[in-house]
């Protein structure tokens, strides 16, 4: 390796080390599509072994890199046989909160489908509490996942386990969870899944999400369960635009729901309006260049509406399923439009403003950013 070359691989590993050093909030990341490999690997070799499924077919699935739309959502249903226990949904949901929070994710909205499964004595609440019961069980970090109303003048930790006079502090997360609407289910089901937020919403649930083939379903069936939602004051959140489907995309900005996943197949006339609106969006980098939602990076609608000033978070969407992770969102967004280290934590720190929980938790995560801010002298 030449001198220059040296200079610059070690110019990329400070800035991917900086990106994971960063506090950082994540509004759009789904529990099944954020499972590490190794356990897909380890639940699949099970399955094997009891003859359900042919391991060799399976890991060479999993261990693909190209993902299609198509192929992402023949994907979750080969997951979603992986998962069907509740005693596996407990377990992805606590190693999923210990990943974001190696990574120093500070406040994390996780989302998933509340499921019905009769064979496994399964109901869309007995899901839920398998999916808190594994929030619960982490130990490895603070997990705060109710009200932080007694929290508000702890001091906050933001970076891995530091000595705080002389004891070691653990890392703190705030977690929260939104029940996704699968576009598959009926007025019905997706009506239970807001009923079941309402119940849950003093164990952490906080929003109302609709997701799932975005060529599977119509606007017209969820529609009554959004309204209910909204009538009930739920925030919620929507994917929108990942196919150019003109009719609904104009229904869903029309609904205006509190923030936005993706919009990548927007026209002109549909970004003018999203542009007016001001509805934040969940920026999934990765994910949309993957599925072809966005040409290419450089192409991605980021740089669009970052330019405009327009309110937007960058996010995971699937880390297990992309291979990617917040740190390595941020650390592309510097690497391909070129932001500064100061920008970027300006970035991370006005996502607090369009997470859905409480005020109490919206000044908590400022005062993590104000805190982190000594620390990362470049930004000051
Ligand atoms: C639309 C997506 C998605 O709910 O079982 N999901 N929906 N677009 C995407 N972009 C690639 N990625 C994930 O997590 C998996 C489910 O999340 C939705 C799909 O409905 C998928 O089945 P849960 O935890």
């Amino acid at each position: 390796m030449d001198a220059e070359m040296g200079r610059k691989v070690a110019k990329e590993k400070e800035m991917r080390e900086w990106c994971v050093a960063l506090p950082k909030v994540e509004l759009h990341a789904h529990l099944n599509g954020s499972v590490r490999n190794s356990t897909l690997l380890e639940l699949a070799k099970q399955l094997a072994d009891k003859g359900i499924i042919v391991f060799e077919d399976v890991k060479d699935v999993i261990m693909k890199n190209g993902r299609s739309l198509p192929e992402c959502f023949k994907l979750f249903d080969l997951f979603h046989i992986l998962t069907t226990e509740h005693d596996t949904v407990t377990r992805i949901a606590k190693e999923v909160v210990e990943d974001f929070a190696a990574e120093n994710v500070v406040y994390l909205e996780i989302r998933t489908t509340p499921k019905n499964n009769e064979a496994k004595g399964m109901t869309k609440r007995s899901y839920m509490d398998a999916v808190i019961k594994g929030l619960k069980a982490v130990e490895a970090v603070d997990v705060v996942l109710f009200d932080s109303n007694s929290r508000t003048n702890d001091t906050l930790a933001c970076t891995p386990t530091i000595e705080f006079d002389g004891d070691t502090m653990k890392k703190r997360i705030y977690v929260r969870l939104l029940l996704s609407i699968d576009r598959r289910e009926t007025t019905s089901a997706a009506l239970d899944t807001v009923n079941l937020a309402l119940e849950l919403k003093d164990q952490g649930v906080i929003g109302i999400d609709l997701s799932g083939n975005p060529v599977v379903g119509e606007w017209e069936t969820y529609l009554p369960a959004l309204q209910h939602a909204k009538e009930l004051g739920i925030p919620i959140t929507i994917h929108c635009g990942e196919v150019a489907n003109r009719k609904e995309i104009q229904a869903v900005l029309d609904f205006c729901p509190q923030r936005l996943g993706h919009v990548c197949c927007l026209n002109d006339a549909e970004w003018k309006k999203l542009k007016s609106l001001m509805i934040p969006v969940e920026i999934c980098l990765t994910s949309n260049v993957m599925t072809g939602g966005a040409p290419s990076l450089e192409l991605h609608h980021f740089a669009d509406l970052y330019n405009a000033k327009h309110p937007l978070s960058l996010c995971t969407d699937d880390c297990g399923l992309f291979s990617t992770s917040l740190s390595n969102e941020y650390y592309l967004v510097a690497a391909t439009f070129g932001l500064t280290k100061p920008e970027l934590f300006h970035l991370a720190q006005e996502a607090v403003h369009f997470i859905f929980a409480d005020e109490n938790v919206k000044k908590s995560l400022k005062e993590v950013f104000k805190h982190a801010e000594k620390r990362f002298d470049d930004v000051v």
